[in-house]
């Protein structure tokens, strides 16, 4: 698998591409948004929902893996890809993420990260080999280097420390990396400094990396100092390996995303707001626990054809919401995947027609978004 890319056209108005991700389980039309299934699961769906709304990727997470149940069980288990039953691409995040944003009493040093895990709170020890290991023990199709993402309020020089530890774990992971049907994508960080985004891109174009992901974004900062950051970013990889924005998934960020020149998105958004009763619709989100909906006989979406919209009436959603019964979350994950799927692939149609920029402006003018 060296070829991890093929970039079909970029739009003539915007940054947008239009291209295909190749792995060992198959090809990926992108712009793609990729769902989350931290624990091997993309919680209440089975691998048959997914491939109902077209879902042919998602990304699960080497940290929960390797604290429950353990990479060698999984290992045992012939890889993640038979553990979960799952024979579409799976995209693995190294878990220097959520080393930061879960574990406890985190200590880093040249060598590695230690931290108390959060399930039991016993004291692990990760090295970037160890997160290479790891990745190729579960045989993701597309496994990423261990990174220091720095948190949001972190100083000047806490971002570039982190981002130097970056480049330097990159630098080893790359050298551990043996497992050939697996690409390994690179993690730029260097905050918000527009200095140290061109730094860090740079120098990880510069070890020839399948990929590259955008780290460190998406923490709380204003979205339009998300995006111009992504865009400069942007100018300093190659037009030929594929972009992962991580952890972005909001409809109006993910088209924002791409008119940037980004490629792939994950994040729990969709899911995790699923479970909370908010359904995505073209107006924006809708939260099916309010009382308008307790007698509305149609859809809870009238322009959706997902499962969940076809066959259920939103004051029964609304009902099985108020009475958290399991079914519920179960349905509205259905919809608001099936609702990203069904907007990513408008959004390559509209690439290849030439018209990403008109659909957008639409889409926008029409959709409502919600602030968090
Ligand atoms: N690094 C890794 N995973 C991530 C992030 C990061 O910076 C983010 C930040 N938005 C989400 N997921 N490894």
């Amino acid at each position: 698998m060296d070829k991890s890319f093929i970039l079909n056209k970029t739009s003539p108005r915007s940054s947008a591409r239009r291209g295909q991700l190749l792995t060992a389980h198959g090809q990926v039309e992108t712009p793609v948004f990729c769902p989350v299934g931290s624990q091997a699961t993309v919680k209440t769906l089975t691998p048959e929902d997914l491939k109902s709304v077209n879902v042919n990727m998602i990304l699960s997470n080497t940290y929960h893996l390797y604290l429950r149940p353990g990479i060698p069980v999984v290992k045992e288990m012939g890889g993640l890809h038979k553990f979960m039953n799952w024979d579409g691409v799976i995209l693995t995040d190294s878990g220097g993420y959520q080393i930061f944003s879960l574990a406890n009493l985190r200590k880093l040093d040249e060598g590695g990260v230690s931290f108390r895990s959060h399930i039991d709170g016993s004291t692990r020890y990760i090295t970037p080999e160890d997160a290479v290991s790891f990745q190729q023990d579960l045989g993701s199709d597309i496994a990423m280097v261990l990174d220091e993402c720095p948190h949001s309020e972190a100083s000047e020089n806490e971002v570039l420390a982190a981002m130097e530890r970056t480049h330097q774990w990159a630098k080893r992971c790359l050298a551990a990396h043996t497992l050939k049907s697996q690409h390994l994508f690179a993690i730029v960080q260097g905050g918000l400094s527009p200095v140290l985004r061109q730094q860090s891109a740079e120098y990880l174009a510069s070890l020839d990396f399948p990929g590259y992901a955008l780290g460190g974004l998406s923490l709380g900062e204003p979205k339009d100092i998300t995006f111009e950051t992504v865009r400069h970013t942007l100018r300093f990889l190659p037009e030929n390996k594929p972009r992962y924005l991580m952890g972005v998934g909001a409809p109006e960020d993910l088209l924002e995303g791409v008119s940037c020149g980004v490629d792939i998105f994950d994040c729990v958004l969709p899911t995790r707001v699923a479970r909370n009763g908010a359904f995505f619709s073209r107006l924006g989100r809708l939260n099916i626990r309010n009382a308008s909906f307790a007698t509305q006989k149609g859809p809870v979406d009238p322009e959706c054809n997902c499962y969940t919209c076809r066959n259920y009436s939103a004051a029964y959603l609304h009902h099985l919401f108020r009475c958290e019964e399991i079914l519920a979350y179960r349905l509205a994950t259905i919809h608001n995947i099936a609702f990203l799927s069904n907007l990513m692939q408008e959004v390559r149609t509209s690439i290849e027609k030439d018209c990403f920029e008109e659909f957008k402006g639409d889409f926008l003018t029409r959709y409502q978004p919600t602030n968090e």
